[in-house]
C-alpha cells in the first residue's frame, strides 16, 4: 500500500523559502521526496535538463521573448576584446575554463576574436554532458582548428583543473546560470569558484538585470507555449525515472516576475484536486485544486547588489559591460587576495 507522506524527520527539512535549485549534490529520488513532501512542494530547475529537457531549452534560447542569450551573444561580440584586456591585465597565456559550457557557441565566438589579437588560448569547457562535449569539441575543430580544447566532464568542482604556473584561469559562468541559485546557493557557488582559483585570476558573470517587468515576464511565457512544455517535461521525467503517474493535461505552467525581489519564479499549477503515485519511492502525494510545485526562480540583478555579493565571495569587481537596450551584465570579477 502506498504511503501519504510519511517521511523520516530528515528528509522533511526544506524551510518555506528553501531554494528549489540546489547546488548540493541530492538524488533525485531523495530531492523530489523532500520537495513534494514540503508545503510548499517544490522540485529543482537542475531537473529539467534530460535530453528533451535540454532540447526545449535550445527552442527557448531562440524565441523571440527569451532575451537574456541574444543579448550576451551580442555583449560578447561588441566588447571581446575590452574582455580580454580586463579579464588577463597582465597578458599572460590563459587557461579559460567554462563552467556549463553546453554547446559553446558563444564562447567560440569570443575564443575566435581573441585568437585575432594573438591570445595564448587553452579552452577547458565543463559540462556534464558528455554529448554536448563531444558536439562543442566537433564545432570547434571544425570552426576554429587553431584553439586547443581540452573538455572535462562531470562536476565542475570535481573537475577543475589544477593551475598552470604560466597560465591565468579564467573562469566563465554565462547565461545568467547564476540567477537560478538563491543566494545563499549563489554566494556557496561564487566562494566555491574562488576556492578554486589563484589570487589575479579572474571570473566572467553573465547576468541578466532589473528591467521593465513585461519584458521578463514575457521571457518565462511565451505565447508558443515552449516554456509551458519546458517546465511540464519535469513531470515526464519524474513519471519515466521515478515510475509516477502524472498526468500532464492536470498541470499547467503559471510565471511570475516580482519586480520588488527581482525573481521571475516558475511554478506548475494542479487544475484539480488529485494524487500522484510513485512507484520507485513508494509514495503518494495529495494536490488540493490550484496548488502550486515551485519548479524554478530567476533573479534579476542590480550592479550594487551584484558587487555586495562578488566582494563577499572573495572577488573585486573589476569592469561591467552593460548593454544599452536590454539591461543584461557582462561582469568581470577579480580573486582578491
Ligand atoms: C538556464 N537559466 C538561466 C534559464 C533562466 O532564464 O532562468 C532557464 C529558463 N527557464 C525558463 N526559461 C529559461
Amino acid at each position: 500500500m502506498s504511503k501519504q507522506h510519511r517521511l523520516p524527520a530528515a528528509a522533511r527539512a526544506p524551510a518555506p523559502d528553501a531554494p528549489p535549485a540546489d547546488t548540493a549534490e541530492g538524488t533525485l529520488a531523495g530531492d523530489v521526496l523532500r520537495g513534494l513532501g514540503a508545503t510548499p512542494k517544490r522540485l529543482s530547475s537542475k531537473y529539467f535538463y534530460d535530453a528533451r529537457g535540454s532540447r526545449l531549452f535550445e527552442r527557448i534560447m531562440r524565441l523571440p521573448s527569451y532575451y537574456p542569450t541574444r543579448v550576451e551573444a551580442r555583449l560578447l561580440r561588441r566588447h571581446a576584446r575590452a574582455l580580454l584586456a580586463a579579464l588577463t591585465p597582465t597578458g599572460a597565456a590563459v587557461e579559460l575554463l567554462e563552467l556549463g559550457s553546453g554547446d559553446g557557441r558563444k564562447t567560440l565566438a569570443l575564443c575566435r576574436e581573441w585568437l585575432k589579437v594573438g591570445a595564448s588560448l587553452s579552452y577547458r569547457p565543463m559540462d556534464i554532458s558528455a554529448q554536448a562535449l563531444e558536439r562543442l569539441g566537433q564545432r570547434a575543430a571544425r570552426q576554429l582548428p587553431a584553439l586547443a580544447v581540452h573538455p572535462l566532464c562531470g562536476d565542475y568542482f570535481r573537475t577543475w583543473p589544477l593551475p598552470q604556473a604560466r597560465r591565468q584561469q579564467v573562469a566563465l559562468f554565462l547565461g545568467s546560470n547564476l540567477g537560478n541559485f538563491t543566494d545563499a546557493e549563489a554566494h556557496r557557488f561564487l566562494r566555491r569558484v574562488r576556492a578554486h582559483l589563484r589570487a589575479g585570476d579572474s571570473l566572467l558573470l553573465g547576468l541578466d538585470l532589473r528591467k521593465d517587468p513585461h519584458t521578463v515576464l514575457a521571457a518565462y511565457d511565451d505565447p508558443e507555449g515552449v516554456t509551458a512544455a519546458f517546465n511540464l517535461n519535469l513531470l515526464r521525467r519524474l513519471n519515466r525515472e521515478l515510475g509516477m503517474d502524472f498526468d500532464l493535461a492536470g498541470f499547467r505552467h503559471y510565471a511570475s516576475y516580482c519586480p520588488l525581489q527581482g525573481v521571475a519564479r516558475s511554478f506548475l499549477a494542479s487544475l484539480r484536486a488529485q494524487t500522484v503515485h510513485s512507484r520507485v519511492l513508494g509514495e503518494s502525494f495529495g494536490f488540493e485544486r490550484g496548488e502550486v510545485i515551485y519548479t524554478e526562480q530567476s533573479q534579476k540583478y542590480e550592479r550594487a547588489g551584484v558587487d555586495a555579493m562578488v566582494s563577499a565571495c572573495g572577488f573585486a569587481l573589476h569592469a561591467w559591460f552593460e548593454d544599452p537596450e536590454l539591461p543584461y551584465a557582462l561582469v568581470v570579477c577579480r580573486a582578491r587576495g
